[in-house]
């Protein structure tokens, strides 16, 4: 299993993340790799936690027909071997251009072929506790994925925009935005928005082993799973670093072992235990 990068992160690279707020990149983590997290991914269905869809079309008996779970790495030796040592860390460092990343969270998306569990609208800093530019999610494509089969499109520089759009999570909750965030304007629903020629849709096929990585403020969504045959798995880890500090809780979201009261707001939440460096340039 590869530890650095498969290819160079380009100067193009590079620019595109800082430009569009996405950039896929292809083939940068081998068979293995794949192998082992989408076995590990799929293992997943049968346990009982996470946010499940159930009773669906293409769901096996007894299973969740799609299932949204965060925080693997921090109960499972081989989603935690991913974040240590697959080259997800360094992928977001070197795009962010930072000499060291820290370990955020990880978040697995699986949507069983005509799963009706479209990702809403959304971006991402508005769920979290954290504030700045430096946090780069992987979405990394375990299994075959399209637009028919629920892949990612974004909004490509809408991580330009200043805006903060209302997080509401996949199974609405009462409570789950705190009231500053509860406050935000309503994210658009953008698929309406298709033939707009103002906005730049950014949507890619992608094979096994194809990451995208987006930006914090990068508007994005996906549609159902209307394969008949096509199962959708993505594994998202997120690091951060650079110009990142604590904002203070948004939403009811926390990372195992974090507390408001652990960070002062406006400062790097540089906690060792919780955000561990998992990725650090050569001397
Ligand atoms: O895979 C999905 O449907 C959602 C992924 C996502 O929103 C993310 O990784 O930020």
């Amino acid at each position: 299993m590869n530890r650095s990068p498969l290819h160079p992160i380009t100067d193009a690279d590079i620019r595109t993340y800082e430009e569009d707020g996405v950039v896929c990149l292809r083939g940068q983590f081998d068979a293995d790799w794949i192998a082992r997290m989408l076995a590990e991914a799929v293992a997943q269905l049968d346990q009982p936690d996470g946010f499940r869809v159930e009773g669906e079309a293409g769901a096996e008996a007894g299973r969740a027909a799609a299932l949204a779970k965060s925080h693997m790495a921090r109960r499972n030796d081989t989603f935690k071997a991913f974040v240590e040592e697959s080259p997800a860390a360094e992928i977001t460092a070197r795009l962010m251009g930072l000499d060291e990343v820290r370990f955020f969270y990880d978040q697995l998306f699986i949507k069983e072929p005509g799963t009706h569990a479209a990702t809403a609208w959304h971006h991402d800093l508005p769920f979290w506790p954290l504030d700045g530019n430096h946090v780069a999610s992987v979405w990394l494509a375990l299994t075959p994925v399209t637009k028919a089969t629920s892949g990612l499109v974004y909004l490509a520089g809408s991580h330009k925009w200043g805006k903060l759009y209302r997080p509401v999570p996949a199974v609405p909750r009462e409570g789950f935005a705190f009231p500053e965030a509860d406050a935000y304007e309503e994210c658009p629903q953008f698929h309406k928005e298709f033939g707009n020629p103002d906005h730049r849709f950014l949507a890619w096929n992608m094979e096994p082993g194809d990451c995208l990585v987006h930006h914090p403020l990068t508007v994005h969504g996906a549609g159902d799973n209307a394969s008949s045959d096509q199962r959708r798995v993505a594994l998202s880890c997120r690091f951060f670093g650079g110009d990142v500090t604590w904002h203070g809780q948004r939403t009811v979201f926390q990372v195992p072992g974090s507390a408001d009261e652990m960070f002062e707001v406006g400062a790097f939440p540089g906690n060792d235990d919780v955000f561990p460096v998992v990725w650090r340039a050569a001397a």
